[in-house]
C-alpha cells in the first residue's frame, strides 16, 4: 500500500482499548471489536492517531495509560470523554435506539426521543473538535459508522483542511424507512460534508442516492458504474461501495496451525459422528437468532433421520445489555434453546449447545474449522464478517455457508453459498438439510470459490480502496451546484469488487 503523505486520523465511537476503573485503580484492556483487527494491517503502512471514547465514564484520568498503550505502535490514542448521561443518550439512545433499528428496517423498535438528538449533535461536535485539533491539512480523517454521521459538518466548522471520509458499517435504508427519521435532512446534509461516503454494498449506495433525491432535491448527482458524485451547495462528495472484509491469511494460517487442528479434532471426537452446524453472533435482534432456532426445530421435526446426527452450536457474545430490547432477546433465545432441547434431547445427544460469552480467537477459529455448516441468518446485516471468517478457516474446503439474502456478504458470496430468506423458517430448515446431504465434491467446489473471493477481496484491499478514494477526492470548490468540474478517473473498489465482477 502507498504510504500516506500525512497521518491517518481514525475516528470511531470506541477506541480499540478500554480504561476500566476498579477499587480506586485504573487499568487498560483491549476492547473487543472487528474494526481494530481490520485496521491492524493498515497501521503497518501509516502512522497517526485513533480518536474515540475509552470506555470509562467521566474519566479525565487514564491519559497515562493510553500513552503507555501507544508505545511501540504507529499510532497514538486520543480519548473523547463522555459522561454517564451522554453515554446513555448518545450511544444507547440515539445510536442504538434510533439509528440501529431504523437502518436495519425495524422502525417500530425506534424511540425517537428529541433529547437523544440534542446529545447526538453535541457529542458529534466534541468528536469533530478532537479530530480537528489533531489533524493538519495533509492528514486524512477516516470516520467510522453511524455514531458519527454529523461529524463531517462539525469538522468543516473547525476549518480543518484535512480530507475526510466516512464509512458506514451498517446498511443504509430505503427512502420509505429513512424518511421516518425526524432529523433526516440535517443527517443527509452533514453526510454530504464528507469528501467520500462509503457503504458496504451497492444496495446501500442506491438507497442513499434515492434518499438524497427525495429529501434534498436541490442536490445534483451523476453516477457511473463505480461511483457517484453528489454536489450540494458547491461541495462535491464521492459516494461508493466498499465491502469490508477480513485478514484472510491470518485466519487461514491460524486455522491450519497444529494447535487449532488438534483442538478441532478433539472437539469433533467428543461430539461423535454428527453434522456440526455453527452460529456465531452478537446478541442482537438483527441477527435472527430466534428465527434460526425455530428453523432448527422445524429441521428436527421434518427430518427425523437427522436426530442424533446433527448438533447446533450457537455461540452468542453478550451485547448492549443496558438496552431493554436486548435483555428481552436474551430471554427469548434461552427459552427457545431450552424448549428445543427439552423436546428432542435423548441419551447421548443434545441438539443445541449454547454458549453466551466471548470466545478467544483460538476457540473461535477451532469452531470454524470443526464445523460442517455455518448458519448466518441475519434479518438484515451491513456485511457479516462471521461468514467470511468461516470461509478463511475452512482450510480443508469442506464446509457449507448458509447465508441470509439480507446480509451484505450475500452479495459477494451468493454463488458459493446456499442463500436463504431468514423469515422463511421452513426454507432455512430445507437449506440446512441440503447442506448436510450435499455431495463432498459440490461442497468443495463451492468453498473453493468462496475462499478465492474472500482471499482476493480482503481487509487490506478494502482499506486501501477507501483511503485511495479519499486521497483522490478533490475537496471540490465548484461554482454552481451541478457543475462539479471534469470527471476524474476515480478508482473506487466498486469497479473491481466481486459484486461488480459478477454483474459484468
Ligand atoms: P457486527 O454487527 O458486530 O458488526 P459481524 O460482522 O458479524 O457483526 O462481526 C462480529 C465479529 O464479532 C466477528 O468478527 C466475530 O468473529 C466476532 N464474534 C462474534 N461472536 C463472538 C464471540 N462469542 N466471541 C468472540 N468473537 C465473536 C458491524 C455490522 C456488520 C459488519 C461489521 C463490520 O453490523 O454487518 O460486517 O460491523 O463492518
Amino acid at each position: 500500500m502507498k504510504l500516506l503523505e500525512g497521518r491517518l486520523i481514525t475516528v470511531s465511537n470506541r477506541l480499540p482499548v478500554e480504561i476500566k476503573h476498579r477499587g480506586g485503580q485504573s487499568r487498560l484492556s483491549r476492547s473487543a471489536g472487528g474494526l481494530a483487527t481490520a485496521l491492524d494491517s493498515i497501521w503497518r503502512f501509516c502512522h497517526g492517531i485513533w480518536v474515540g471514547w475509552a470506555g470509562a465514564v467521566d474519566s479525565g484520568s487514564g491519559e497515562h495509560l493510553l500513552e503507555k498503550a501507544s508505545r511501540g505502535r504507529t499510532f497514538s490514542f486520543k480519548a473523547v470523554p463522555l459522561s454517564r448521561d451522554e453515554v446513555s443518550k448518545f450511544y444507547s439512545g440515539f445510536a442504538n435506539e434510533i439509528i440501529w433499528p431504523l437502518f436495519h428496517d425495524m422502525p417500530s423498535r425506534c424511540d425517537f426521543d428529541p433529547e437523544y438528538w440534542e446529545v447526538y449533535q453535541r457529542i458529534n461536535r466534541r468528536f469533530a473538535q478532537a479530530a480537528g485539533e489533531a489533524a493538519s491539512g495533509k492528514d486524512l480523517v477516516w470516520v467510522h459508522d453511524y455514531h458519527l454521521m454529523l461529524m463531517g459538518r462539525y469538522l468543516r466548522e473547525t476549518r480543518s483542511a484535512a480530507r475526510a471520509g466516512f464509512f458506514l458499517h451498517i446498511p443504509f435504508p430505503a427512502p420509505d424507512i429513512f424518511e421516518k427519521l425526524p432529523w433526516r435532512k440535517p443527517v443527509l446534509r452533514a453526510l454530504l460534508q464528507y469528501d467520500v461516503v462509503g457503504f458496504q454494498t451497492d444496495r446501500d449506495h442506491c438507497n442513499f442516492l434515492s434518499c438524497i433525491e427525495r429529501i434534498l432535491p436541490e442536490a445534483r448527482s451523476s453516477r457511473d458504474e463505480s461511483h457517484t458524485k453528489v454536489v450540494l451547495e458547491g461541495r462535491c462528495t464521492r459516494v461508493g461501495n466498499f465491502p469490508i472484509s477480513i485478514a484472510f491469511e491470518e485466519f487461514a494460517n491460524h486455522a491450519a496451525s497444529h494447535d487449532v487442528e488438534a483442538a478441532a479434532q478433539q472437539f469433533r471426537h467428543e461430539l461423535g459422528n454428527k453434522y456440526l452446524v455453527l452460529g456465531v453472533d452478537r446478541m442482537d435482534y438483527t441477527k435472527g437468532i430466534p428465527e434460526r432456532l425455530k428453523a432448527f426445530r422445524i429441521l428436527l421435526r421434518r427430518f427425523p433421520e437427522l436426530r442424533h446426527r446433527v448438533t447446533l452450536l450457537q455461540v452468542v457474545v453478550p451485547s448492549r445489555e443496558e438496552i431493554p430490547n436486548y435483555k428481552e432477546l436474551r430471554r427469548e433465545v434461552e427459552l427457545l434453546v431450552s424448549q428445543i432441547n427439552g423436546e428432542f434431547t435423548e441419551s447421548g445427544w443434545v441438539p443445541i449447545h449454547y454458549m453466551h460469552r466471548s470466545l478467544t480467537r483460538k476457540q473461535l477459529v477451532t469452531y470454524y474449522r470443526a464445523a460442517d455448516i455455518v448458519l448466518v441468518t441475519s434479518l438484515k446485516d451491513g456485511m457479516n464478517l462471521v461468514a467470511k471468517e468461516f470461509c478463511a478457516a475452512q482450510v480443508d474446503e469442506s464446509g457449507v455457508v448458509v447465508i441470509s439474502e439480507f446480509t451484505g456478504a450475500a452479495a459477494e458470496l451468493q454463488h458459493g453459498a446456499v442463500v436463504v430468506n431468514p423469515n422463511d423458517l421452513a426454507g432455512v430448515a430445507e437449506a440446512i438439510h441440503r447442506a448436510c446431504v450435499m455431495p463432498l465434491e459440490e461442497k468443495r467446489s463451492r468453498m473453493r470459490l468462496l475462499r478465492d473471493i474472500v482471499r482476493t477481496y480482503n481487509v487490506q484491499s478494502w482499506a486501501e480502496a477507501f483511503l485511495n478514494a479519499v486521497l483522490m477526492a478533490e475537496p471540490a470548490v465548484v461554482g454552481a451546484a451541478g457543475s462539479s468540474g471534469e470527471d476524474t478517473n476515480f478508482p473506487l473498489i466498486a469497479s473491481s469488487s466481486p459484486q461488480n465482477l459478477k454483474s459484468a
